[in-house]
């Protein structure tokens, strides 16, 4: 079984942070259909979906992506990059409680954003920017690489997240925003671009070997299905004012105690 946990989206999401775009009004009932739809498409697609409930004090709540990582073995609690968004790991952390019994957290001085972190296999990808820095990579090394994985560190530039520029879609698979992360160092993976004007279109989610992604984006879409690539779409432009994408809002691991 697989689970697809999600976080509702707070009131207070209209004083999100923002780095790159400015600041513009969101519509939040429209946001919330959204974020429903794509709640009911994950399902579609295979998750069992366990949607946790807003904490009306922490503006991102929604994007849980950013909390934690979850792999067969163990969950790891992110430490934010940013201090407003430290609050947001606790509830996350009990939830996942549920489903994996060995839990390790991100210390300080170590800070680490989920959505600066995409793995397939026992590779790790880790985006090293302002969310994450240096101590951040090197306590995710030193819990993942004694469990065989390979940790790889990408520079990126010009996004809020590794995750922003380049997601994984199936093991032999990445898609990545070439001006913002340069494909080179995905070695031994066959790598989809984004085409150009599509400049948010490197993210998706993995569901097994199917792919949520977004309807904005047809162009890359239409490459990733000539490549053999199962899509699934919706539409996420109303959080997208929050800097949000669609990674950004969900967890998906393995049930493995089951
Ligand atoms: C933030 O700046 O932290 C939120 N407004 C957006 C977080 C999006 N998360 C992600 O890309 N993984």
């Amino acid at each position: 079984m697989r689970i697809a946990m999600t976080r509702k989206i707070s009131d207070e999401i209209v004083n999100c942070e923002l780095t790159h775009i400015e600041r513009e009004p969101i519509d939040l009932p429209r946001a919330r259909w959204q974020h429903a739809s794509y709640e009911e498409e994950l399902g579609l697609m295979g998750c069992t979906v366990v949607s946790l409930p807003a904490d009306p004090n922490q503006a991102d709540c929604v994007f849980i992506e950013d909390t934690a990582l979850v792999f067969d073995e163990l969950a790891i609690i992110m430490r934010p990059g940013v201090k407003s968004r430290r609050g947001e790991v606790h509830d996350v952390q009990r939830a996942l409680g549920k489903y994996r019994k060995r839990i390790e957290q991100i210390e300080p001085p170590g800070h680490l954003d989920g959505g600066d972190v995409y793995f397939t296999g026992k590779n790790v990808f880790v985006g090293v920017g302002h969310r994450t820095n240096d101590e951040g990579f090197d306590q995710l090394a030193a819990l993942m690489e004694p469990l065989g994985y390979t940790m790889h560190r990408v520079s990126f530039d010009g996004a809020l997240h590794l995750t922003t520029a380049s997601s994984v879609v199936n093991d032999s698979t990445i898609l990545c925003n070439a001006q913002w992360v340069n494909p080179d160092q995905f070695p031994g993976f066959t790598v989809v671009t984004t085409e150009p004007g599509e400049d948010f279109g490197g993210n998706g989610v993995r569901v097994g070997d199917k792919f949520l992604y977004p309807r904005a984006f047809p162009k890359t879409a239409k490459k990733l299905e000539q490549a053999g690539i199962e899509l699934h779409r919706v539409d996420m432009d109303e959080l997208g004012k929050a800097e949000g994408s669609l990674t950004c809002c969900s967890l998906v691991f393995n049930d493995i105690e089951d």
